[in-house]
């Protein structure tokens, strides 16, 4: 009835990529969404997700206000309530039994909402517990080791200069899928299409030949053994002598040691583990070696796994040798407009590690934070530091972390649990308090992390699309308020020594601006430098370039040196020696995958996400398939030590024989969530099935990838 449009610039915050969206807006309604042509980063790209922020904001199940428990019933509660609830609580466990006593677990949208990242962690991290859990010890966590023990800071993360480069090897990564990942990278297609349209290559190393494998050349491989054949890969550079650090040569310290560790590993004993030919590794680590633009980049496949911390460790040590590192072309560092690296000094997160381990079971710790796989087994074992409070923010760890069956059952014997989350799901329903934030259209956007791993440099601003409600309140100020009451008012100490109050009034807008004119691009430096007021008059962002060399300057180690052979890799290299074994006939391996119409476990409430076909699939090889006695479309059982799930098989030769996968995320068929759509379209957990004993030991991470499992027909195919 004549309510004027209105159009937004702003970004969709779902996935690392980080496209501009054009969002039209009529009254409270969107009315569309589409992709921004003029964001110097997506320039128009946008995937099936970003119309789903829509029906993010217009869902009838996201929570607007706060809800207590009272038993198996909720209501809806003022903030006022729900705060003092939360707080007294609180207070009381800490007074009773110590700081360790209230744990935290954060989840991955965090890293997308610089509210949440500026005053979460402060408050998070103002507890003072040994239990803080998040995502990246189920993601991450192995890349983030490798930079601060080589480069002396966790967030100095190489990026794969994918636009420049003519040799991409991907390994344990599908970026057509993930629209990339430590590698803000949006229009992964269009890339890859223009890299080989330059006559470049694209080595994918995958034990499922991906979306992106079926674009490129493609190596199967043995899911967990990355770490053998990379340590061949750097065998085979120094025996064909194709070793050149190139100029951070005279920066760099551990090239014998590396050299000594990896004559162990000539690629014909590896062959038989990993499943890649002596002869494919040669000509791989010779053209990496001979190409003047080459990457080796993995992501999450090499990551969550038994030897993801060797793996991870190795992707740089190629890369080093092979002079590709913060190179043109080849793995480099970001020059971002805010930089996350002094403000995470000032808030003492450079990283650490091992500093201390997990109370039953000796995980190492890593900047502060304890491996999730050992979250359960925290709750339920008695003693003194025992987990009795938990605090999850943004995160969904029953359907995200290892052995959920468990996890589930132990978040049910809390003392107390308080969520910050839209939505009542499989982790928040044990939750005695919700405490629901704005969306993402009803806030202001600064993308402060994911610049730090974009493949150019660029920054943008986007004010919210929708003004929230009077009584919303946005992350930030829910953290701020907690910390207010439970730690006192004073207790929030940011950057610039303001105290809590100040910052109540100001925000995350006001510390963009003091970022930023602080920061590389910043007035300060500049006569034309980027404030807030200058980002806010180019609404699409303003593109600051490719990828500058930033080496040595950048580095944080103690000589301004490269460390190529940390202690605690070769230490661990005894291990991975001891596990060298060819494959059994008939073993059977789960690993999992992405799908482009889902993002973790938290956007099967949209219709149009999950309508079609049922995509919670086991896939399997049909030698497999047969074997088991399974034809396609019917239900199989697979089960771990943990539990078992049943799922529909799909026969695929996309598969390496002897590895089945299911997408993660799935699972909604729990009782008491609050999720009309995504229970309609339930899917089985791969959580319920993957065994929270199975970590990388070095580093904690879960190994995700790679365990043995068992597959059965619900019922025998009938002939
Ligand atoms: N088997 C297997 N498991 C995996 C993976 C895998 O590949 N295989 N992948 C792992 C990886 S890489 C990750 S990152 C994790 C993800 O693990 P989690 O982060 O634990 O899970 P998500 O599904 O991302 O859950 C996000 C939660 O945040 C809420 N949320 C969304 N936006 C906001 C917001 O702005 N503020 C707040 N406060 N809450 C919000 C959602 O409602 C949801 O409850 O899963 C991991 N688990
Ligand atoms: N559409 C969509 N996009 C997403 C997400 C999503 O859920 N959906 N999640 C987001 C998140 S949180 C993240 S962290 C990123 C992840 O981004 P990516 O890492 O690019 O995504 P994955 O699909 O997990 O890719 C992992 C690959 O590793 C392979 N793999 C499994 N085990 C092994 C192994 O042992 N060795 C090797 N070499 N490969 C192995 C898998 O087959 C898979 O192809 O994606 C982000 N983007
Ligand atoms: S790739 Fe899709 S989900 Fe990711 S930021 Fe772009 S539009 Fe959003
Ligand atoms: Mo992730």
């Amino acid at each position: 009835m004549g309510t004027t449009r209105h159009t937004h610039h702003h970004s969709c915050t779902l996935c690392e990529a980080t496209c501009g969206i054009v969002v039209t807006t009529e009254g409270d309604r969107v009315i569309d969404i589409r992709g921004d042509e003029h964001d110097p980063a997506s320039r128009g790209y946008i995937c099936p997700k970003a119309t789903a922020l829509a029906d993010l904001h217009h869902d009838p199940d996201r929570l607007l206000r706060p809800m207590v428990r009272d038993g198996d019933t909720w209501r809806e509660v003022g903030w006022d309530e729900a705060f003092d609830l939360t707080a007294e609580r609180l207070k009381r466990i800490r007074a009773e039994h110590g700081k360790d006593a209230v744990a935290v677990y954060q989840g991955n949208p965090t890293a997308h909402n610089p509210g949440l990242l500026l005053f979460g962690q402060p408050f998070i991290r103002g507890l003072g517990t040994r239990n803080l859990f998040s995502a990246t010890s189920v993601d991450q966590l192995p890349q983030m080791l490798a930079s601060y023990l080589m480069f002396g800071h966790q967030a100095l993360l190489p990026v794969p200069d994918i636009d420049r480069t003519d040799l991409f090897v991907c390994i344990g990564a599908n970026p057509l899928v993930s629209n990339g990942s430590v590698m803000t990278a949006p229009n992964m297609r269009g890339r890859l299409a223009a890299l080989r349209q330059r006559g470049g290559r694209a080595v994918i190393v995958d034990p499922r030949r991906t979306e992106t494998a079926s674009r490129a050349e493609h190596l199967f491989i043995r899911p967990g053994t990355d770490a053998l054949f990379l340590l061949s890969l750097v065998h085979v550079l120094f025996t064909h002598d194709l070793v050149n650090t190139g100029r951070l040569g005279e920066h760099t310290v551990g090239v014998t040691a590396v050299k000594a560790a990896a004559m162990d590993f000539p690629p014909e004993r590896t062959a038989p583990i990993t499943g890649i030919a002596p002869e494919d590794v040669v000509a791989l680590a010779r053209s990496i070696a001979t190409t003047e633009r080459a990457v080796v980049y993995g992501r999450v496949g090499i990551c969550t796994q038994e030897f993801g911390g060797l793996a991870a460790w190795l992707l740089v040590v190629v890369n080093a040798l092979t002079g590709h590192l913060d190179e043109p072309g080849g793995a480099m560092f970001t020059t971002p407009a805010i930089d996350p690296i002094p403000l995470a000094k000032r808030a003492g997160l450079d990283g650490s590690f091992a500093t201390y381990r997990s109370r039953v079971r000796g995980l190492p710790e890593f900047s502060g934070e304890l491996p999730v796989a050992t979250m359960a087994e925290e709750i339920e074992t008695g003693g003194d530091g025992q987990i009795r409070a938990l605090i999850t923010s943004a995160g969904n760890p029953v359907l995200s972390t290892p052995n959920g069956t468990r996890l589930d059952r132990a978040l049910g014997q809390l003392d107390f649990m308080v969520s910050i989350d839209p939505y009542l799901n499989e982790t928040t329903r044990h939750a005695d308090v919700i405490l629901p934030p704005t969306g993402p259209l009803e806030r202001s956007h600064y993308e402060l992390l994911l610049t730090m791993v974009a493949v150019r440099n660029w920054a943008k601003y986007s004010p919210a699309v929708f003004k929230r409600d009077s009584d919303q309140r946005h992350d930030w100020e829910i953290c701020l308020e907690l910390a207010s009451r439970v730690l006192g008012p004073d207790s929030l100490r940011m950057p610039g020594k303001l105290a809590a109050s100040a910052l109540e009034r100001l925000g995350p807008d006001v510390m963009v601006e003091l970022g930023l004119r602080s920061g590389p691009h910043g007035l300060r430096k500049l006569a034309k430098g980027l404030s807030l007021r200058t980002l806010k008059k180019h609404q699409h962002g303003v593109d600051l370039g490719p990828l500058e060399r930033r080496l040595p300057d950048r580095l944080f180690t103690p000589r301004k040196k490269i460390n190529l052979a940390p202690r605690e890799y070769l230490d661990d290299l005894d291990r991975l020696r001891g596990r060298q074994q060819a494959w059994q006939p008939g073993e059977l391996v789960l690993i999992g995958r992405r799908q482009l119409r889902s993002n973790n476990s938290w956007l099967h409430n949209s219709e149009r996400l999950v309508k079609g076909k049922p995509r919670c699939t086991l896939l399997i090889h049909p030698d497999d398939a047969e074997r088991s006695g399974l034809a396609d479309g019917q239900h199989a059982v697979l089960s771990s030590r943990v539990g078992e799930v049943e799922v529909p098989v799909e026969v695929s030769d996309a598969m390496l024989p002897g590895v089945v996968s299911l997408p993660h995320g799935w699972g909604h068929g729990r009782d008491g969530v609050r999720l009309d759509v995504a229970s309609a379209h339930p899917g089985a957990s791969i959580n319920d099935v993957t065994d929270e004993q199975c970590v990388d030991e070095l580093t904690g991470t879960a190994a995700l990838s790679g365990q043995r499992v068992r597959v059965r027909a619900v019922r025998p195919a009938t002939v």
